[in-house]
Formats: C-alpha cells, structure tokens, sequence
C-alpha cells in the first residue's frame, strides 16, 4: 500500500513537468511480452522524435499485485493497479493500451470506449468478427482516438515499399506471397498455452499470425475479396501447464488438455483490384523462428521484405537497364525512408522494438491531431473478416466472401 501511495505522488509531479507537450497519460492492461514491447517503445517516442504530445508510463494493471509491482518498476511505470476496471475509472489516464489475451480485448475496450478513453489494442481485434464490430461500434459512439498493434507496417522498410506501391514504381499488382512461419511449439510436450486454447485466443496461428500478415496485405496491395482456406491441427493434445507466455512455460503435474485451434493455415485470395495472393502461417516449420517475409510482383517491378532482416528491402524494377537488371537491396536506414531518420545515421540499423516504437508515433500523431490513424479499430474489424472467411472457407470447402461478411 505504501508502495501504491509513493508511485501516485511520481505521477502528480511528472504530470505537471512536461513543459510545452502535452501529456498522454497511459494505462496499460498486461505486462508481458507485448507489454515489455510497449513499455519500451512509449518510453523511447520523446526521446527520438518530436511531437506535440507526450506519452507517459502512468499506470500499469495486472492480477497478480507482485508481478504487476515488479515489472511497474522495471519498466518504468509510475504507478499500478491489480484491477483493469480500477485503471479505465482513473481520470488519470487519457489513453488504455490492452496487452492482454485476445480474450479480454472486447471487453477491455468497450468498457475504456465507454469511459472516454482513448485506445491502443493489440492484435487480433477480438475473438470474432461480431465482437469486433462491437468494439469498432463503442469506439465510434464515445468519439476515441482508437488503433490496433500491426506494428510490421511500420518496418521503414515495409512504408518505403508501400511509398514504392503508391507512386506506381511497380505498375499494376498481380500478386501478394506472404508467410510467417515458426517452429516453437512442434514438441509434442510443449504445453497447452493460451495461444493454443480457442476460448482464449479465438483461433490458433491464424489469428496469432495470419492476422499480421493479412495486415500487411490490405496495407500495401489493398483490399481482399475472397478466400479459399485449409487449416490442420498436427498435435491434438498437450500437456497442461503455465499457460500464460510461450517464452520458458513451465509444465504442471501429469494432466493433459485438447488442442482446439489450428497449428497451421493456408489460404488462396483475390484482392479487389484482381491481384492473386498465396499465404501460409505455421508454428511447425522447423528452423524458422519468425518468418515473416513477403513478395509483391507488379507490372513493372517487384519487391521482397523478410522480417529477420527487417532493414533490407529488395527491389527488382524492369526499367533498370539490361544486362543491370536483378534485385537489389535497399538498407531501408536513409532519412529517405519513413521513420529511419529519427534514429541513426544511415546504415545503423535499427530492431523489431522500433516497429512499435514507430506506431506509438502515429498513435500519438492521432491523439495529437484527433483522427484514428491507421491501422484502427476499422482495420481491425476488415482483418477480423478476412480471419473468419478463412475459417469458414476451412469448414466448408468453399471460397467465401469477405464484403458478404462485412454488410
Ligand atoms: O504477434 C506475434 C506473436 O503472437 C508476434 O508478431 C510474433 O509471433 C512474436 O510472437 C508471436
């Protein structure tokens, strides 16, 4: 309690101390793997770049009172709660940032929309897509400032392919192939985490990773029409154990639970503009711990990004002359390539952490500014649709309409 007390006094004082920014007072739910993630990127936005507003680490909820005070002092935050419900009441806080399992996301935000709070979600939205269009509804209604965490779109080297995309450097698209491919849970005795629980995950790889690279699909070749999916559930029954982290999960005594989401999933789709895209998500591709790697081919050029080398964009443009022609690697790290120029001098390159570094920058933008930048709640809602035709497609054997499910 005395802990509580000598953290509440920290946040008045910094509260008054932000000289002409404006503070954005943050509360986030959870603190784990995503919440190290956001700790870290809300606390290094001031320090690289210059805006307006400012964020500050004001509170931080979880459960377990010394597992929330630890990481709340390890992570910089100024003060915590052991009840979500307690921090969205706050009129501390201007802004609710939900780290949780995908199974609290609704919920959380609907109750934060509710209190007039502004809303930073991670990924997937929800469980389905009609909870996400009930979350996309409380957003609107309350008039919050809302996005959700596809933080790969904000690679400088994925923006640049986007800038490439948008100035027709490509000509017309014909084709999206994207993967994101991992390997950590193949051992049979790995346990029953959340992320292989559909109660609390919604799905398995799909909307753990398939979300993510459909994102980067709407965002660089635009909108996808239809889909053809099939999803395959290699192991059927774990051990159960600490379900909380895939990080180091701890297995407890003998017991054993069902596997009820996908261990993979592929699907076939037709954009809108009649481009084709082929897309694979797993979590038994060994070797691969985070492949995340898409191809764009246009008309007149094509482009390469993969994850595990985030800096580098490779670029193959049909106008080069001949005999030069072939792909060439851009270290995306030049003031030329969006966001880039806030860190280093060019060739330094830069990590995974930035990519959320780079979207609480245009979340703050937003708040600052009063608009949802993209990728927002409205986002969220489209990828949750091209998630459930999946789904749908995978039961049924048919291809399945992603406008049809949004009317
Ligand atoms: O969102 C994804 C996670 O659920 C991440 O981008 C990578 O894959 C890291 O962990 C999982």
């Amino acid at each position: 309690f005395e802990y509580k007390i000598r953290f509440k006094n920290i946040v008045r004082l910094k509260g008054e101390m932000m000289g002409s920014k404006t503070p954005v007072r943050v509360g986030m739910i959870g603190y784990k793997f995503m919440g190290k993630a956001h700790s870290h990127a809300l606390r290094d936005v001031p320090f690289y770049f210059d805006q307006g507003v400012t964020p500050v680490l004001q509170a931080v909820a979880g459960r377990d009172e010394n597992g929330v005070k630890a990481a709340a002092e390890k992570m910089g935050w100024n003060s915590y709660e052991t009840d979500w419900r307690r921090l969205i009441e706050r009129d501390d806080i201007d802004l609710i940032d939900i780290v949780t399992p995908n199974n609290t996301h609704a919920e959380m935000a609907i109750v934060a929309a509710e209190a007039g709070k502004h809303i930073l979600c991670e990924k997937p939205l929800a469980l389905t897509l009609e909870q996400s269009k009930r979350m996309l509804e409380a957003v609107k209604k309350a008039g919050v400032i809302h996005m959700i965490c596809h933080n790969y779109r904000f690679a400088p080297a994925v923006q640049y392919a986007k800038q490439l995309i948008e100035e027709g450097r490509l000509g017309k698209i014909y084709h999206m192939r994207a993967t994101f491919l991992q390997d950590w849970n193949m051992d049979p005795n790995f346990p029953l985490i959340w992320r292989s629980r559909k109660e609390i995950s919604g799905s398995g790889v799909l909307g753990d990773l398939g979300t993510h690279i459909i994102d980067l699909a709407r965002f660089l070749v635009g909108e996808i029409a239809e889909v053809s999916g099939m999803m395959e559930t290699f192991i059927k029954k774990r051990p159960l154990g600490d379900m909380t982290s895939n990080l180091r999960p701890q297995i407890d005594g003998d017991a054993w639970g069902e596997v009820d989401v996908e261990d993979a999933a592929a699907f076939l789709a037709r954009f809108e503009n009649g481009a084709l895209g082929v897309f694979e998500v797993t979590r038994f591709c060994r070797g691969n711990r985070a492949g995340n790697r898409f191809e764009i081919n246009g008309e007149k050029g094509s482009i390469r990004w993969d994850m595990e080398n985030l800096n580098n964009l490779q670029v193959y443009l049909e106008d080069d002359e001949r005999g030069l022609q072939g792909f060439r690697t851009i270290n995306c790290t030049e003031v030329e390539h969006p966001y880039a120029g806030a860190y280093w001098p060019a060739g330094h390159i830069i990590g995974y952490e930035h990519t959320f570094i780079n979207l609480m920058v245009a979340l703050m933008d937003g708040i600052e500014k009063g608009y949802s930048p993209s990728p927002n709640f409205e986002d969220g809602v489209r990828n949750q649709a091209v998630l459930e035709a999946v789904i749908q497609s995978a039961e049924t054997g048919k291809w399945m309409s992603i406008p049809r499910l949004l009317e």
